[in-house]
């Protein structure tokens, strides 16, 4: 890990709660547990905060040394996500192929459900949030089926909780499989570790409050790093 990563995801952590992206409260998950947080990444709703996100995962990335010789965003929220990171990756110099899959093949016209660059090489997944990696499995099967490697994954939050195996919790977390059972390689911008962190130095009652609920939640559902 680069030095620099405890700086960029204490910033980023901030900027998700400031602007309301990262809540409080109670939330069911995909995987059918109360959480009492979300990051809703929809929310980054505006070109200023879609840029600054891209700018985080960007600046992430090159720290983490990762290598990849194209970027695949998976359908739907990926799209965006992937296509303003390659802006980005390009504006900071490091220009590569992009390339994202609709949800529903198409008759007509171009037919097949990739759009973009063909899909070759190492590829790099950028999506929004890893919780049972249920997302994470069906783009990886989509990249092999089009011949390429699924390298690595790019998301904004490791939420680092057990994952899931047909509704039965495991010890392991959905990134920790991706790293050690498929071999790929993981950039998170922030994980669960990062906001108890921010949580607990960015005092007043209310934060408090979350920190305790938020720690709660990792004794129940989370794991070690
Ligand atoms: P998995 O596909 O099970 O890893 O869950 C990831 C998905 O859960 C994300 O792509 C979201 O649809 C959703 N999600 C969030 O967006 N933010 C969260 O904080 C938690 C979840 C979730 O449901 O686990």
């Amino acid at each position: 890990q680069a030095p620099n990563d405890g700086v960029l995801a204490q910033d980023f952590v901030r900027f998700a709660v400031e602007s309301g992206v990262l809540r409080f409260g109670e939330f069911k998950t995909k995987a059918g547990r109360m959480s009492p947080y979300f990051f809703n990444a929809g929310l980054f709703d505006d070109g200023a905060k879609l840029g600054r996100l891209a700018e985080f995962y960007a600046k992430a990335l090159l720290a983490s040394g990762i290598e990849f010789d194209m970027i695949f965003g998976p359908a739907y929220k990926g799209i965006p996500l992937a296509a303003t990171v390659a802006v980005e990756l390009a504006r900071l110099g490091r220009n590569v192929p992009f390339a994202y899959n609709r949800k529903e093949a198409k008759d007509h016209g171009e037919g097949g459900t990739l759009v973009g660059a063909p899909l070759k090489g190492r590829v790099l997944i950028v999506d929004d949030v890893m919780s049972a990696g249920t997302a994470a499995r069906e783009s990886i099967a989509l990249i092999k089926a089009a011949g390429a490697t699924p390298h690595a994954v790019a998301i904004a939050l490791d939420r680092q909780e057990k994952a899931t195996e047909n509704g039965v919790d495991v010890e392991h977390s959905a990134v920790q499989y991706v790293r050690n059972q498929l071999g790929m390689q993981v950039c998170a911008i922030a994980k669960l570790a990062d906001l108890l962190l921010y949580l607990s130095k960015n005092g007043g009652a209310e934060m408090r409050v979350h920190h305790e609920r938020v720690f709660a939640y990792r004794q129940k559902y989370g794991v070690t790093e």
